[in-house]
């Protein structure tokens, strides 16, 4: 559609006058100057100039007033729902305790897991709802949210189950990955092999019966399973016919970069140790790199992801909070796009991109969402800034002036 096109439809809307970043490719941001967004049900039925909308129908129009609009925001990699909190371990790295040691100690994930099982599915749909609030008033409109805090059957579920009713309850589309290789539960110590075994024969095939999965993660690090063992899950993935991602090259570099491209992983996550071989094999496949700023930043991490690499290799960037209660308690993602171009040296048509397009690549659902095009789903802010540069310029504070998700606004333009 678009061009003439919209001149003979009838919208139940019409945004006039306003610019957008459509983020398509081309021009810088996908922009479009003096822009009009007819919405029709839940989709965007035409986006374009508006002098191409000569005489178009619409039930109502709103005059944005020149204001920007972008895609609704995608926070592609959160662990939102958990029990508890770890306000006490960010105590003891203060005193100078390493995130390595407190997980050896009995801290860390394993803490969190505790708490997870403690807590019932509505107690963790709420503690999560209220950690989604200040995001969803950011402009985020799709969430993903990892399990990986119940480590048995039953908690896992839990898990995946409050992430599911939180897409019921709340304005927000949420993808639920199943990260059940996360860590090793207490009751498996020294029996990794046994653990995976029973994600592998029981937890993955279980959720994913009950249709609670929409892909499968592994943490991939010394302190967590193995490249090999990641295989095995992956395999159960792939024979169950779901999407992969994988946590790579956090910590050390076991070369999980490439073998999440081996298995055409939507997204490899992290990434800060991920070497050539790695790149050029995410590459290849087509795998989103999720770099995560936040918990590069609360585990003070000096070592860079190869951002020049992924650039010049021509691999996907996108940037999420990461938001869980250890390696990065994040409630905004507006505040990641100033790190990552801060820290990580992103321009700040990337970062956007980042929380857009590249982060509907990461989630698969790139028919759908991360851009303004006609056909997709009607997620789209508003902004009170002068250029997109200033979503990532300004260090906190929130200038979204209106957000609609699914063709309704969840939070209305002021006349
Ligand atoms: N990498 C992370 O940064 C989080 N999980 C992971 O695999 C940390 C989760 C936590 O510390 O609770
Ligand atoms: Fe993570």
């Amino acid at each position: 559609m678009g061009g003439k096109d919209g001149a003979r439809m009838m919208y139940d809307l019409l945004l006039e006058n306003c610019r957008a970043a459509t983020m398509r490719d081309g021009a810088p941001y996908g922009a479009i100057e003096d822009a009009a967004i007819g919405i029709g049900s839940d989709k965007i039925a035409y986006i374009g100039p508006r002098k191409d909308l000569n005489g178009a129908k619409a039930s109502q129009r709103i005059d944005l007033k020149n204001r920007w609009v972008t895609p609704g925001l995608i926070d592609c990699h959160t662990h939102l729902v958990y029990g508890g909190d770890r306000a006490n371990e960010f105590e003891m790295r203060l005193k100078g305790a390493t995130y390595e040691e407190i997980a050896r100690a009995g801290g860390g994930i394993v803490s969190t897991v505790k708490a997870t099982r403690a807590a019932s599915e509505a107690e963790l749909t709420a503690s999560a709802a209220k950690r989604l609030k200040p995001l969803l008033a950011e402009g985020v409109t799709v969430i993903e949210i990892k399990s990986g805090y119940g480590l048995d059957l039953e908690t896992e579920g839990r898990q995946l189950r409050a992430a599911r009713a939180l897409a019921k309850e709340q304005p927000v589309g949420v993808r639920a990955t199943c990260l059940a290789a996360h860590a090793l539960p207490p009751e498996f110590k020294d029996r990794s092999d046994d653990y995976i075994a029973l994600v592998c024969d029981r937890i993955i095939p279980v959720l994913h019966q009950e249709g609670l999965i929409d892909a499968v993660d592994v943490f991939c690090e010394k302190i967590a399973f193995s490249p090999e063992q990641t295989r095995r899950v992956f395999d159960t993935a792939k024979k169950l016919g779901i999407p992969v991602k994988l946590h790579a090259e956090q910590l050390s570099d076991l070369n999980g970069a490439a073998l999440a491209a081996e298995y055409g992983a939507l997204s490899a996550e992290h990434l800060e140790w991920a070497n050539e071989a790695g790149i050029a094999a995410m590459a290849k496949s087509g795998t989103v790199a999720v770099l995560l700023p936040g918990a590069f930043y609360a585990l003070r991490e000096t070592k860079l992801p190869p951002i020049d690499g992924f650039r010049r290799a021509g691999v996907p960037m996108a940037i999420a909070t990461d938001s869980n209660p250890g390696s990065s308690p994040a409630l905004s993602l507006l505040l990641m796009l100033s790190m990552a171009c801060t820290f990580f040296r992103f321009t700040p048509e990337e970062a956007l991109r980042g929380i857009t397009s590249n982060a509907a690549k990461a989630l698969g659902l790139t028919a759908s969402h991360g851009t303004l095009e006609s056909g997709k789903q009607a997620d789209l802010v508003v902004w009170d800034v002068e250029r997109p540069a200033e979503l990532s310029y300004w260090v906190g504070g929130n200038p979204s002036a209106a957000i609609m998700q699914a063709g309704r606004w969840t939070k209305e333009p002021c006349a």
